[in-house]
């Protein structure tokens, strides 16, 4: 399993780009992947490589250019709060009555690695403040 310096490493070694990315063959089920939630805007699939207990990645299945969320735009707006309301259905789904936490990385620093907006859904454990 990556490590979390590689993480690290790969979202600095990650360019921002509109190109397809590994979430496009999770959505066209070109590779295999364990989802959780899925209707006809919205795909929730287990992170791959689980930082906690319950880690669900939550993605748009058209990016539409929405490659990260400094790159939102108007438009996106209701595409957003799906995502949002499928993370806390989800959570449900999961059994997250204790409480849970969502990330989405931004850019570089933000440590984000796959440029196809993604929201973290992360429970199961206490969380830690502030984030690493
Ligand atoms: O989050 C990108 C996340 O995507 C990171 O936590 C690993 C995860 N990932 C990468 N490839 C896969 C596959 N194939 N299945 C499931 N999860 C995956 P970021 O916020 O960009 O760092």
């Amino acid at each position: 399993q990556p490590s979390m310096a590689s993480e690290k490493e790969a979202a600095l070694a990650a360019v921002p780009s509109h190109s397809h990315t590994i979430f496009d063959k999770i959505i066209n089920k070109e590779i295999p992947s364990n989802v959780v939630y899925e209707d006809d805007e919205v795909l929730a699939f287990r992170d791959i490589d689980p930082q906690a207990p319950t880690h669900i990645l939550i993605i748009p299945k058209v990016k539409d250019g929405l490659i990260g969320l400094s790159k939102a735009e108007e438009r996106h707006c209701e595409i957003l709060g799906r995502l949002l309301y499928t993370a806390k259905l989800v959570a449900k789904q999961e059994g997250l009555e204790q409480g849970f936490r969502i990330v989405i990385n931004d850019g570089p620093n933000g440590g984000q690695s796959v440029y196809h907006l993604h929201i973290h859904l992360l429970g199961g454990r206490q969380m830690n403040w502030p984030p690493g």
